[in-house]
């Protein structure tokens, strides 16, 4: 790995292009002579006291990064004697009062006696510790009079990888798995390490391995195996491994009659499963499960409850120090039913009735991972059971890997939002309620799944590699903003350039946004059955209704939108009073929520001075157009970024564009069925039909 990392240093320094695979840990040499002379002063040795594999790999790390960003070797020493201007790596659990305002992973990084100590109680702090040292060397910040404390304000801060055995991944874009199943346990893949440093520079500590939808071969002693060696590599980066389970695996590989969760051999077999993994894997994290949600089996086929599975999981994990990550990403096939409103009424019901190892992972929204989604109504309503959150950096619905859309916009109007748990506005945001700093909950945890694959730069789109940052950067402190996340990704990974660094965190900024309006503008959803790129709003036959297209945005001859109000599914009763008088009112509801609640007139005015059709109009086309922007913003750049990234972003942009045409032509010429008003002036109109569209999508499908 090591040889590896020095090659790619000596490639880059001599100029050749740059295909994406160091991501945020470039370590190029810093340029500036004056600057570079004064880090070094800063940077002479590296003490590293003790013997963990973890603090091992952060000294390592130093040493790399200072390796590459000084141009000069930086030794590891043990014992600095009465030399000073060195790195001194400290776990301590002493009674210094900095090391008392931390929690157990958090760290202190501090100019003490011409030296800069990094402290933490733990060693995986130390780690934490190592990369906030060497990213404020990245970032070109100084660090003659470092005084920084940072602590993650959530415990389990974890990727969810959607993979299988025969190495695909479930809405991943980015290649096959980067799992070599086949090859495991005997062949170890190098690239596994680099993984873990991305994930532990980012202060992520732990990683779901495979879908969901899970094989219950993972369970088999044959993964367990596999996953034991993957495990191996990522502990020395404070990662630990997590396995989705397959909830009727006691039948399907246990020989048992039934998977019942309260079956006396059905919970022995959970038990003696879980010795045999934490046999293999000490440091085991836990199961998270999908159950009885989107045909997968669970505790509701035995007519127990969530609750019931998830303590019998619990109870296995008992002797361990691992958890539970229970899904509640649940809806039932009911045609009258409102599928924002299932997770809600299965869950509240069970609030206070899971085991204290049960963590409830909930999706940001009640829906599914839409480009814009309000926040899930559990969040704010399980004041007796923690919750996690779950988000989705992998682009199922916001383009795959051919649109730009950063992502930390997402997550943080999600954190950000104000449950009014409390009644009153301020500390119940969404953040508050998964930070555990609302109800007081004993453990907290939020998760992402991936988008990682075994694409060379990772994620496929090189500008989705700022997605996996931002989570990461978020799980670690939710009060860090998108634009501080974009500018500092940036510099990381791009350029240095002021002027570029400028332009391209702008559009940063703002391509989520422009994605919304050519996609979905205000609150239109489309979760529908199928791969979710095609725009198919026309989609109205599928296995059930709410894998239809019609039954999400239900136009019709007045107008369009999902009446949640009183008058409708009354989803809005779900918040809390205060949040349903924010979006209860047409008048009133913002925007971007509009048709998510309301089922608005065509020709109804909106505070915009627009009618909805002309509103929805001129977002399609000024979404479309926007990425027409959003290529010359680019183009701009080209001096200030390596030619190969450069190229493949310009390629990607040119498809967004094309493809962000056709989704404009497919609603505005569906809808225009509907509405039978013209294309508002001074935007033309499509150059193809509905029928033309249509073909399209169906022709897309067939890949
Ligand atoms: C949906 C995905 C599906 C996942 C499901 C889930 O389309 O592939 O299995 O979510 O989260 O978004 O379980």
């Amino acid at each position: 790995m090591k040889r590896l990392t020095i090659l790619f240093l000596l490639l880059s320094s001599i100029g050749y292009a740059d295909d994406g695979y160091r991501l945020w840990l470039k370590y190029d040499l810093i340029k500036d002579v004056a600057k570079r002379e004064g880090y070094a002063r800063s940077a002479q040795f590296i003490v590293l006291n003790g013997t963990s594999p973890v603090l091992k790999s952060a000294a390592n790390e130093l040493q790399t990064g200072l390796q590459g960003l000084l141009g000069k070797s930086v030794p590891i020493i043990t014992n600095a004697g009465n030399r000073t201007g060195g790195i001194v790596l400290t776990e301590s659990k002493g009674p210094d009062a900095d090391i008392q305002q931390l929690n157990r992973e958090g760290y202190r990084i501090i100019k003490k006696q011409n030296n800069i100590t990094i402290a933490s109680k733990s060693d995986a702090g130390v780690l934490y510790g190592a990369f906030a040292l060497l990213r404020q060397i990245q970032t070109g910040q100084s660090i003659d009079n470092l005084a920084l404390t940072s602590n993650p304000k959530i415990q389990y801060r974890l990727l969810n990888h959607w993979d299988n055995t025969n190495g695909t991944i479930e809405r991943g874009y980015a290649g096959g798995t980067l799992w070599k199943w086949y090859e495991l346990p005997a062949t170890v893949d190098p690239r596994y390490v680099d993984y873990a440093r991305a994930n532990a520079s980012l202060g992520i500590n732990g990683t779901v391995v495979n879908n969901v939808n899970a094989s219950a071969r993972f369970l088999t002693d044959e993964y367990i195996q596999k996953v034991a060696a993957l495990a191996n590599v990522f502990r020395s980066y404070g990662i630990r491994v997590y396995l989705s389970v397959y909830f009727p695996a006691p039948k399907t590989i246990g020989g048992l009659k039934t998977a019942d969760p309260l079956d006396p051999d059905v919970k022995k077999w959970w038990v003696d499963k879980t010795k045999e993994i934490y046999k293999a894997i000490p440091d085991f994290g836990g199961y998270l499960v999908k159950a009885n949600s989107e045909g997968e089996p669970g505790p509701q086929d035995y007519d127990r409850t969530h609750a019931d599975g998830a303590n019998t999981l619990a109870e296995a994990l008992k002797p361990y120090d691992g958890i539970v990550m229970w899904r509640a990403f649940v809806y039932k096939a009911d045609p009258k039913a409102d599928r924002f409103k299932a997770a809600y009424e299965e869950f509240t019901p069970l609030d206070g009735k899971f085991d204290k190892k049960v963590i409830v992972q909930v999706k940001n929204g009640p829906i599914d991972f839409q480009p814009r989604e309000p926040f899930s109504p559990l969040f704010g309503a399980m004041p007796k059971t923690p919750l996690s959150m779950e988000f989705q950096i992998t682009q199922e619905y916001t383009g795959f890997a051919t649109h730009w859309v950063y992502e930390a916009p997402i997550f943080k109007e999600c954190l950000d939002t104000d449950t009014y748990a409390k009644g009153k506005a301020g500390g119940s945001t969404v953040a508050n309620v998964i930070d555990g700093s609302l109800h007081g909950y004993a453990m907290t945890a939020i998760a992402s799944v991936a988008n990682t694959g075994a694409d060379r730069n990772w994620t496929g789109n090189p500008m989705a590699q700022a997605n996996w940052y931002a989570f990461g950067r978020l799980a670690w402190d939710h009060t860090l903003t998108s634009e501080g996340i974009a500018n500092e990704w940036v510099r990381m990974t791009l350029t240095s350039d002021p002027n570029a660094v400028k332009t391209i965190t702008d559009l940063m900024l703002k391509s989520r946004g422009i994605y919304v309006d050519y996609n979905t503008p205000i609150g239109l959803s489309r979760p529908w059955s199928g791969i979710h790129f095609a725009p198919e709003p026309w989609q109205e036959k599928s296995a059930r209704p709410d894998w239809t297209a019609i039954y999400y945005h239900r136009a019709d001859s007045i107008g369009l939108g999902f009446d949640r109000t009183a008058t409708g599914s009354n989803a809005l009763a779900q918040y809390s009073p205060e949040v349903q008088r924010k979006w209860n009112n047409p008048e009133t509801c913002p925007l971007p929520y509009l048709l998510w609640f309301h089922h608005v007139p065509w020709t109804k005015k909106l505070n915009t001075g627009r009618t909805l059709w002309d509103e929805l109009c001129t977002r399609f086309y000024t979404g479309a157009d926007s990425v027409g922007w959003m290529q010359q913003q680019w183009a701009q750049v080209k001096p200030a970024i390596d030619p190969e990234i450069f190229a493949d972003v310009t390629g990607r942009l040119a498809t967004q564009r094309m493809e962000a045409i056709w989704w404009r032509d497919s609603w505005v010429l569906y809808l225009q069925t509907y509405s039978k008003k013209p294309i508002p002036a001074p935007f033309k109109k499509p150059e193809r039909t509905l029928e033309d569209v249509k073909r399209l999508s169906e022709i897309y499908k067939l890949r």
